[in-house]
Formats: C-alpha cells, structure tokens, sequence
C-alpha cells in the first residue's frame, strides 16, 4: 500500500523527474541511475517535518528481501533529508523494486551488521566507496524490511 497522504515532489528536478517516470512505467523505465547500468529503487518516506509524503530513487542494494538505503547524497558534508524522515517514522517507508510497491519497516544498521551491508552496497555501487572518502560524516545505512 502507498503511504497515505500529500505527496510533495523533491524540489530536485533530476529526482523529480526520476520517481515521475518510474511510476509511470512501473518500473520499466528510470529504473537505472542516468548513463549508467546500476539500478535503482523507489523509497517513499513521511516527511519528518511536514508529515508529507517523501519519494527518493535510490541505488538498489538487495538481499534475502531486504534493500539498504544508503544515505550517501553524493559524498555531502550532511545526511540528505529522509534521513531524518526515518529517524522520525521508521515504520512508514514503502519500497517499489518493479511494478509494485510494498511497505517496510526501517532501521540504522551499525557495527559487523552495517560492514556486511557496506560491502554488499559498494559491489553494487562502487561509487558510493569515493563518497565515505569525501566527507567526515560516516554515511547511514539503513535496512528495509517487509512488514508483517
Ligand atoms: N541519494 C543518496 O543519498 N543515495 C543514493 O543511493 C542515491 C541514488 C539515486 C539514484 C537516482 C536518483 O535520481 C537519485 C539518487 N539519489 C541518491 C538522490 C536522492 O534521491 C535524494 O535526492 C538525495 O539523497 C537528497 O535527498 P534530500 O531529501 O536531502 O533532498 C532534498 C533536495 C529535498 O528533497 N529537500 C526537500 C525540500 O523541500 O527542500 C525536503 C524533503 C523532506 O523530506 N523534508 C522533510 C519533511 O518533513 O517533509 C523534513 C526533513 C527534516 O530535515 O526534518
């Protein structure tokens, strides 16, 4: 089920443009990083603030079920804003991975658990290992899990 609510698109017109497209398609189109060949999936988050629904493409980073989100925004000296929409609603993000999107529960990883998933995300985005050498901050990860 899709969160309920306003959606309120990201003021980022690549982004905006990415989940507009995705959407539309379910899945068939936008479903790679521009230029690229690494896939990615489409998160909805609730706006920490707003309380507005939130929809960020992400990289896809998969296993046994379960995705990452990976708060890498580029290498940035600050964590992208649905970081804070999950610390504020962790138990309202959905997953979209082909036509259909399904809801989640998420949470920080950290320690050995937060190393496997850091590898398992560099192997499917090598980038993301030039963006934790970039800024200070140690990038989040977050795991995704089904409900229920
Ligand atoms: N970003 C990543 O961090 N990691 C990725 O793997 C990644 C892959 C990716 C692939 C394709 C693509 O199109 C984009 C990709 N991005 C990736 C970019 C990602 O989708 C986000 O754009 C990026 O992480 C930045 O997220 P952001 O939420 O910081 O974006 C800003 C520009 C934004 O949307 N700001 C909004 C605004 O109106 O200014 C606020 C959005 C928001 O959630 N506000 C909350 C609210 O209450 O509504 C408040 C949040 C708070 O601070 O309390």
């Amino acid at each position: 089920m899709p969160l309920s609510g306003e959606y309120e698109p990201s003021p980022e017109t690549w982004v905006r443009d990415q989940v507009e497209l995705y959407e539309r398609t379910g899945g068939r189109e936008g479903n790679t990083l521009p230029n690229r060949s690494e896939s990615v999936v489409l998160f909805s988050t609730r706006g920490a603030r707003s309380g507005k629904v939130r929809k960020n493409p992400l990289m896809r980073v998969e296993h046994d079920g379960a995705y990452a989100m990976v708060a890498s925004q580029g290498g940035a000296p600050q964590h992208p804003t649905w970081y804070h929409n999950l610390k504020a609603h962790h138990d309202q993000v959905t997953v979209q991975d082909g036509p259909e999107p399904w809801d989640g529960t998420a949470r920080e990883v950290t320690g050995a658990e937060k190393a496997e998933w850091w590898e398992r995300a560099v192997a499917a985005y090598p980038d993301y290992a030039d963006y934790q050498r970039k800024t200070d901050r140690e990038i989040p990860v977050f795991i995704v899990e089904r409900k229920n």
